[in-house]
């Protein structure tokens, strides 16, 4: 196993549209006992494969408190969703910054796992929080697009900061 390097905003590689997993085989398997690895060692509740510089629609999430639930999504799909609420968010790419964002308290979800394998999942609170944030990595989109555009200026020219003097 191995730690791979999380890429920070403003990283073009966030950017990037992800494209669907068609290949199943040992290397992916390899890849995502990687990210998890990565994941824990952060520590974070998700790792999206843009954030490791892969452009894969791949995430691994673990939202239990004692961190033995490990969840894989590969090319997930929400199908349905309910209300929103204002929850309090965090993303290994912008690091040590925090603020609120609306995200669907519920939402039930279609994807493979690891083994290429179709499942459901219905989930809330953290987990579909979490969720949303990981489909919005795979889409080139990160949670501090949703603040006003003078928060995301602060907060890109701080970690440009962080960035120079690292
Ligand atoms: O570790 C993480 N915590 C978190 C908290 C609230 C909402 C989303 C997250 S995901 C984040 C890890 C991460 O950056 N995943 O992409
Ligand atoms: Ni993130």
């Amino acid at each position: 196993m191995a730690l791979l390097q999380i890429l920070h905003h403003p990283d073009p590689r966030l950017r990037r549209k992800a494209a669907p997993v068609t290949r199943f085989d040992d290397a992916l398997l390899r890849l995502i006992d990687d990210m998890f690895e990565t994941m824990y060692a952060a520590p974070g509740t998700g790792l999206a494969a843009n954030q490791v510089g892969l452009s894969m629609r791949l995430a691994v999430m673990d939202c239990s408190d004692a961190r033995n639930q490990r969840v894989v999504l590969i090319n997930p799909e929400i199908v349905s969703t309910d209300e929103q609420q204002e929850m309090d968010e965090g993303c290994l790419s912008v690091p040590d910054i925090f603020d609120k964002v609306q995200r669907y308290n519920r939402l039930h979800l279609r994807a493979l796992d690891a083994h290429g394998e179709p499942f459901e999942l219905c989930a809330f609170g953290l987990m579909a929080q979490c969720i949303q944030h990981e489909i919005d990595h795979l889409d080139g989109k990160l949670y501090i697009d949703y603040l006003s555009p003078l928060k995301r200026e602060r907060i890109k020219k701080k970690l440009l900061k962080a960035a120079a003097s690292a």
